[in-house]
């Protein structure tokens, strides 16, 4: 068994999917969180100079939201059963994570980090926001389809088992929602399966025990 280091900032944003696949799989990390004053210290250490990053062993220094995702995902066993499972598990991750990439952009510029200073917008959070928007109304309506062409959408994405996917909605979903519930009202079928992931046991035991934050 390698050991694991997941480095992030002290919140859940991208790197809560990496948690909550370690925790539903009952797995050991070492939850390695810090502070945005600290980053400046921290990002030459990040092989891409951003963050999630999975170490591992204490050597590789692994990036990249999606493909830790991934790894995580097949090593235990939420990643499907076939190449062609995994095919639909990616297609619906990536259009989540359309929505949680706009969504961080429009959250980072909002509270004035991470700023590149060369923008001559004055309203870049504005904008932002609209496309992030915007994103979530072309791809809820295609993911609320999605889920009902598996048993009427009364399970999870790929029928009887949770698998990334789930957990990604539940995952990216959580701080859109906390922001503006009404945007996600025309999906029950999606709100349905955010309410039934965050009642699965291992995710409610792990939703009880985690660090609370408010991002
Ligand atoms: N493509 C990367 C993007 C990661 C990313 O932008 N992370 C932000 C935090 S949410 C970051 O590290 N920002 C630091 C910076 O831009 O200096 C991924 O999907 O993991």
């Amino acid at each position: 068994m390698p050991s694991y280091t997941l480095y992030y900032f002290n919140g859940r944003g991208r790197a809560e999917i990496l948690r909550m696949i370690f925790n539903v799989a009952g797995a050991q990390f070492t939850d390695k969180r810090f502070e945005f004053n600290e980053w400046d210290k921290i990002r030459n250490d990040m092989p891409s100079s951003s963050v999630p990053v999975l170490e591992i062993d204490g050597k590789d220094k692994m990036p990249e939201t999606m493909a830790i995702a991934r790894y995580l995902a097949r090593e235990y066993g939420f990643h499907g059963k076939n190449n062609m499972d995994m095919f639909r598990v990616d297609y619906i991750c990536d259009c989540l994570y359309e929505i949680m990439h706009d969504y961080m952009r429009y959250f980072h510029e909002k509270s004035g980090r991470f700023r590149s200073g060369s923008s001559d917008k004055s309203d870049m959070a504005g904008e932002m926001q609209r496309s992030f928007m915007e994103t979530c109304r072309r791809v809820l309506p295609f993911l609320e389809k999605t889920l009902e062409m598996r048993n009427g959408g009364s399970q999870f994405f790929m029928g009887d088992q949770m698998m990334v996917c789930d957990m990604m909605l539940y995952c990216f979903l959580e701080n859109p929602m906390m922001e503006n519930q009404t945007m996600f009202n025309s999906y029950p079928k999606l709100m349905a399966l955010w309410k039934r992931v965050a009642g699965h046991p291992k995710v409610s035991g792990y939703l009880k025990k985690r660090s609370n934050t408010n991002w």
